[in-house]
């Protein structure tokens, strides 16, 4: 063994160690961002109106996109009630005619559509009639994409006759709500 395989072998072996040293740090920090990655996306929820609107967060597109902390910071209204698809608990979130006069909205047909595909189409004047909401969270907790979220168009059932919600009443709950087009 000469002296310059041996210098040769114990750099490997210091950078070999520095490796080692460095590679658990590494895993931890790959670790936290994916495990912060699922926060982060739930952190991103927005909420595009568009259509028939007057104010604008990104004029090009002419759109006004909700962020999250905006979205959140708009007055909050409870409903509390069962559904067809839940037990009795609170739904919050912000009225739905508010929403609207937010974004300057001036049509007379308001269309939801979910992350699903679905989409409906209400009357504006349903939102001046009754206090529907879109909700953002079922007893405080956020609506998740897997469960009727981020958001869900609820009317105050509780207080309406049976009359108002039969027929097709129900087709108007839609729920997995991620945009809005006034018409
Ligand atoms: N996002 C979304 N919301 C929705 C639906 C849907 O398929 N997707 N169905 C609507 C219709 S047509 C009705 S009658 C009710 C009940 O749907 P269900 O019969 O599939 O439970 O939810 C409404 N909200
Ligand atoms: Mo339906």
């Amino acid at each position: 063994m000469n002296m310059n395989s041996n210098t040769t072998t114990s750099q490997r072996a210091r950078a070999k160690s520095a490796i080692s040293r460095l590679f658990p740090p590494i895993l931890f920090l790959a670790a936290s961002l994916l495990s912060l990655a699922p926060m982060a996306r739930a952190a991103g929820v927005t909420l595009t109106i568009s259509g028939n609107i007057g104010k604008f967060t990104n004029q090009p597109a002419r759109n006004y996109v909700f962020s999250e902390a905006e979205f959140n910071a708009l007055p909050m209204r409870e409903i509390s009630t069962a559904t067809d698809w839940t037990p009795k608990g609170t739904f919050r979130g912000p009225l739905v005619r508010e929403l609207l006069a937010k974004v300057g909205a001036q049509g007379r047909q308001i269309k939801f559509y979910g992350e699903d595909n679905y989409n409906v189409t209400i009357p504006a004047s349903d939102f001046s009639k009754y206090d529907v909401i879109l909700a953002r969270t079922w007893n405080n907790k956020p609506l998740q994409l897997n469960d009727f979220g981020p958001f869900w168009v609820m009317y105050p059932i509780q207080d309406m006759s049976t009359s108002e919600t039969s027929g097709i009443f129900i087709a108007k709950l839609a729920w997995q709500v991620t945009r809005i087009e006034v018409k």
